[in-house]
């Protein structure tokens, strides 16, 4: 089957390529030259499910193909959950470092530095049809960055064991993250047989 990955962000392409090679499909990036330009849309929604379900529709019905969208944030428990689905928007900053250096002064002097990722990632059919699947990952907030991989906050999120999330391998993420959770679920689902 040819999937479109319906993102932007090269991040996240890397890492559903990575976790979907044994699939045998065929996963075409947004800017691959076979395509009519896709403009994604304003993400409007209130969860992740509307915001994904808005990018993978949107791609499906304009290039004809399966699309495959993400749609991820951090929530943050001593910021009540924030930004949770305005991750992208966190202090209307426009890059990943400000984004995070506006998180660190949030929650500067917090003791309680716990947070959760979540992905929900939505494959949506020219014909309407559509499958989700959620992963989510829990850890802590660092009190500064570490770690010069993975993309957004995952320098700033501290795993279990000690390591963060900048400091593992595209496979090592895969294992333990949120959208490797998902994406473990998507694959699962069908290697037995597609849903569809
Ligand atoms: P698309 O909408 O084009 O897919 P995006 O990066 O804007 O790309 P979202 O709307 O889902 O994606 O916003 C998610 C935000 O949370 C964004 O700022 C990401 O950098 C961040 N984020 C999502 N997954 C992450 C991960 O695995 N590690 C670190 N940050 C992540």
């Amino acid at each position: 089957m040819r999937v479109v990955i319906a993102t932007s962000n090269p991040g996240k392409v890397t890492e559903i390529r990575e976790a979907l090679a044994g699939l045998g499909w065929e996963l075409l990036a947004l800017d691959d030259p076979s395509l009519p330009a896709v403009t994604l849309p304003e993400e409007t929604g209130t969860t992740y499910e509307e915001n994904a379900a808005l990018k993978a529709c949107a791609t499906a019905l304009t290039v004809g193909l399966p699309a495959l969208a993400d749609d991820s944030g951090l929530e943050v428990s001593a910021l009540n959950g924030e930004p949770g689905v305005f991750s992208a928007r966190f202090g209307n900053l426009g890059t990943a470092n400000g984004r995070n250096l506006h998180l660190l002064e949030q929650l500067r002097g917090k003791a309680d530095r716990r947070a959760k990722f979540v992905s929900v990632l939505l494959l949506a059919y020219p014909d309407g049809y559509l499958e989700s699947y959620r992963g989510e990952v829990e850890g802590q907030i660092l009190e500064g960055p570490r770690g010069q991989d993975g993309f957004g906050y995952d320098p700033l999120f501290l795993l279990p064991d000690g390591r963060s999330m900048a400091e593992l391998s595209v496979p090592e993420k895969r294992a333990v993250s949120h959208r490797g959770r998902a994406l473990e679920a998507l694959k699962a689902a069908h290697s037995a047989g597609a849903p569809k």
